[in-house]
């Protein structure tokens, strides 16, 4: 099905090049807590992008956007260490456009079973790596009801979404709050490296 879990996969040097990466682009583009579409309702995680596209929310829906919303500025670039792994891991022939920013912390932080499906295109794979708590992940099939299964995804982890596992529901059920102490203040960050547009 094209999943793949690569547990603990970065040593911690490259765990903690990662985050500061991360601490340099949040200076450019600040972490921002969306609402739901529709609900009004925040998300319990916090969000910033870089690239050329950024995966963003609000009232009137979820979108793809070149600026961050409350700066209005261009996101920045894609570092170039997060393309070279893009590359290695997924193999597919062009740049990821987007490198959304999940920044999970305290016990009430999760995320709803959904799919990824605001990209243009659903060919490449998605690219995932994980900092910090570990996070309880829950990977279901491509139908809302099929059934789930959860496991641990540790920091250093990365996972890659290919074939039909690319559009598998999915979510975030918990951190294990306290089970890291990569960042400073606790937590887990979640990199998300997609394609946002078809390819010409
Ligand atoms: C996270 N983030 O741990 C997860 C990792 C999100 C999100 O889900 O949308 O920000 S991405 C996991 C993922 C991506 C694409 C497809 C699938 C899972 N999948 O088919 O299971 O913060
Ligand atoms: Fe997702």
């Amino acid at each position: 099905m094209g999943f793949r879990l690569l547990p603990d996969h970065l040593n911690r040097e490259d765990q903690q090049a990662l985050l500061d990466l991360v601490m340099a682009l949040a200076q450019e583009a600040p972490f921002t807590r969306y609402v739901m579409p529709r609900t009004g309702r925040p998300f319990s995680i916090d969000m910033t992008n870089a690239g050329s596209q950024g995966w963003i929310a609000d009232r009137s829906g979820y979108r793809y956007s070149p600026v961050q919303p409350v700066t209005g500025r261009p996101w920045p670039a894609i570092p170039a260490t997060l393309l070279d792994l893009w590359h290695t891991h997924t193999g597919y022939p062009h740049e990821p456009e987007c490198c959304l920013i999940n920044h999970y912390r305290g016990e009430g932080a999760r995320l709803s079973l959904h799919r990824d499906e605001d990209e243009e295109t659903f060919d490449a794979p998605i690219l995932n790596i994980s900092l910090g708590d570990t996070a309880v992940f829950r990977l279901g099939g491509p139908k809302r009801t099929d059934p789930t299964r959860s496991f641990p995804v540790t920091s250093g982890s990365i996972m890659i979404f290919a074939g039909p596992s690319r559009l598998f529901y999915h979510g975030v059920d918990r951190l294990r709050v306290g089970s890291s102490q990569l960042l400073p203040d606790g937590g887990r960050l979640n990199l998300t490296l997609r394609r946002v547009t078809r390819p010409t």
